[in-house]
């Protein structure tokens, strides 16, 4: 026997059903049923369509005989009604069915656009992170600019950038130098080595102006601090200093000392005062200054030599900061050791900052780097006011001068 089967597509169950007879008659098998919305979005607001796809058996030829209109025996009439009550129950199934895909459609779309809203807020997240990286960028590439990357110069130039990095200079300024060179210098004249000299020597000796040696008060004695870390050099320095004003500016000088930890310090002092022919004042604690200073009030200077200060050690500082508090020293003066590396200056003069107004660099002769003295004063507003430049007492001292500091943080240029 063969099956025919027919797909039927209406707007309701009942109606579709009523056409499924007609055509196949009440035998008809349902095989699917399946409602679909046509048009619409998100597969909502549209119209909803019943597709019924249905089969029948081949008729043998006796039910086609039969006529169409023949009259409806009473078992077929009741057959019938059950067959519309079965249809009314497939009808309220697929009813049911409608409400449930409408309630998944819904929040499929709720659902839906909350992928659309977080997509949005993914979208603005990334643009801010694309803001950010772009900022890191920008910040990463100034601070290569500010201290990293060594730049690249012209064949000339690269063995002077090479040279201002040995002794000890810091690659903004070394920037800074050598574009001043490239506009004081004319192309041709970059490999002429006594020309590049010159227009460094130049830049550094402005960039060296702020240097103040001592000078003497009228009618009173100037009174002068040196303070700064251990082993810098304070005591030698006072030695050469006092000498210097007292043997060959023939100034009347007296010595004071408040560095008591050691006796050896004490008798360095001590020893320096015999050899030069003045007086040394021994201090035990910061009370005992005003009287020392005014033993010799008739002095034109008065030196006063401290303890060597970690500037880490804030008992220390705190006890150099009572003493400076009672002496009021005219002139205080920083010692540092120009072998430091800038970072350690630096931090040496941020601590001493306070009880400082003078800076003198010691140890010229130990170091090749002293170009390292320009990146301090770059970033510092305290006057050098000496160098020294050897243990001898009282020869290795000079007065600092642009000119002198320019030619010993830039040394003797490239040789031949
Ligand atoms: N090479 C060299 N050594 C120096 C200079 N100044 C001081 N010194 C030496 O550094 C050491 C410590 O000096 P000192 O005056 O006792 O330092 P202080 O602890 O700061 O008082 C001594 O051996 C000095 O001879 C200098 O300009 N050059
Ligand atoms: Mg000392």
């Amino acid at each position: 026997m063969q099956m025919r089967v027919k797909r039927f597509v209406g707007d309701n169950v009942a109606e579709t059903m009523g056409r499924i007879k007609r055509e196949l008659g009440s035998e008809a098998i349902i095989l699917q049923t399946r409602q679909f919305r046509e048009g619409g979005f998100f597969g909502l607001f549209g119209r909803t369509r019943v597709e019924i796809t249905a089969a029948v058996e081949d008729q043998p030829v006796a039910v086609k005989k039969m006529p169409e209109e023949a009259p409806l025996h009473k078992a077929a009439e009741r057959a019938e009604e059950k067959e519309r009550e079965r249809e009314k129950e497939k009808e309220k199934e697929i009813e049911k069915e409608i409400g449930i895909k409408m309630k998944e459609a819904k929040e499929l779309r709720k659902l839906q656009e909350a992928e659309v809203e977080r997509e949005r807020d993914t979208a603005v997240l990334k643009q801010e992170l694309d803001q950010m990286r772009q900022l890191m960028e920008k910040m990463n590439q100034n601070i290569l600019n500010f201290s990293g990357d060594q730049m690249a110069w012209s064949p000339p130039l690269q063995p002077w950038a090479d040279y201002l990095r040995e002794r000890g200079i810091q690659e903004p300024l070394i920037r800074q130098l050598l574009r001043q060179v490239q506009q004081d210098v004319t192309e041709e004249d970059w490999w002429s080595r006594s020309a590049v000299y010159f227009s460094l020597k130049n830049s550094i000796t402005k960039m060296c102006v702020n240097t103040t040696p001592i000078r003497l008060e009228q009618d009173k004695p100037c009174v002068v601090a040196l303070i700064g870390p251990t082993g810098v050099g304070k005591t030698t320095t006072i030695g050469k200093l006092a000498a210097g004003f007292s043997i060959v500016d023939k100034r009347k000088v007296a010595l004071i000392t408040a560095d008591t930890y050691r006796v050896a310090a004490v008798e360095q002092l001590k020893t320096f005062g015999d050899i030069i022919g003045v007086a040394v004042e021994v201090v035990m604690a910061p009370a005992g200054i005003a009287e020392a200073l005014a033993k010799h009030k008739d002095k034109e200077l008065i030196f006063i030599d401290t303890a060597g200060r970690s500037p880490q050690h804030d008992l220390h500082m705190s006890e150099l900061r009572a003493l400076i508090d009672k002496a009021k020293p005219d002139v205080s003066m920083l010692v540092l050791s120009a072998t430091m590396n800038t970072q350690d200056m630096l931090q040496v003069i941020q601590r001493f900052q306070l009880l400082a107004d003078h800076l003198i660099i010691s140890k010229l002769d130990e170091t090749q780097c002293a170009g390292n003295m320009l990146n301090l004063i770059e970033q510092t507003s305290m006057p050098i006011a000496y160098v020294t430049n050897g243990q001898n007492v009282p020869d290795d001292i000079e007065v600092a001068t642009p000119e002198r500091l320019a030619l010993y943080a830039l040394g003797g240029g490239l040789s031949a």
